[in-house]
């Protein structure tokens, strides 16, 4: 059973995984600047994964029978002070995108919109991955304290993110 308030939520949280393409795109354009060619492709695959989130939610949204109301989007920060403060940002937008989706679940679950409740488990282990991913990469830049050697390391290791499309996208 679906209610206005759960469609608005996942309206919102849609124009949310469209801003963190945004977010992340900036991010890339800002290491590609940098000519942190890894670094820039992790986010580059970054940028995939959250359209690959907002077309999860744009199709539950049609499949439920709701209407995919697009918003505007705010111009993300473009310019940085170093790596780690670029990870220290993403760690946070993580970490507010992981509360959002717990809020729809919770809002879920007191509506008994079970469905939705259900949709939203795969968001749900997915946003541990993501707070992960970024903490991970977070603790090397403060481990390295950003020493050249040790930035093109991880610039060299972040350059071997593949992109691989969720597998619910592709069953869909
Ligand atoms: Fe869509 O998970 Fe990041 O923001």
């Amino acid at each position: 059973m679906r209610s206005e308030k759960i469609l608005d939520m996942l309206n919102e949280q849609l124009n949310r995984e469209l801003f963190s393409a945004y977010f992340y795109t900036a991010m890339e354009a800002y290491f590609a600047s940098q000519n942190l060619d890894g670094f820039a492709h992790f986010f580059m695959v970054q940028t995939k994964e959250e359209l690959d989130h907002a077309r999860l939610i744009f199709d539950y949204i049609n499949k439920i029978g709701g209407r995919v109301i697009l918003k505007e989007l705010k111009q993300p920060k473009i310019d940085y002070s170093s790596p780690t403060e670029v990870f220290e940002l993403a760690l946070s937008h993580e970490r507010f995108i992981t509360s959002s989706i717990h809020e729809i679940a919770k809002a879920a679950l007191e509506e008994k919109d079970l469905t939705t409740h259900n949709f939203l488990q795969w968001f749900i282990n997915e946003q541990a991955e993501e707070e992960e991913t970024m903490d991970k990469i977070l603790r090397k830049l403060k481990f390295i304290k950003e020493d050249p050697s040790g930035l093109l390391f991880l610039d060299k290791e972040l350059s071997t993110r593949v992109y691989t499309p969720p597998s619910i996208l592709q069953e869909n």
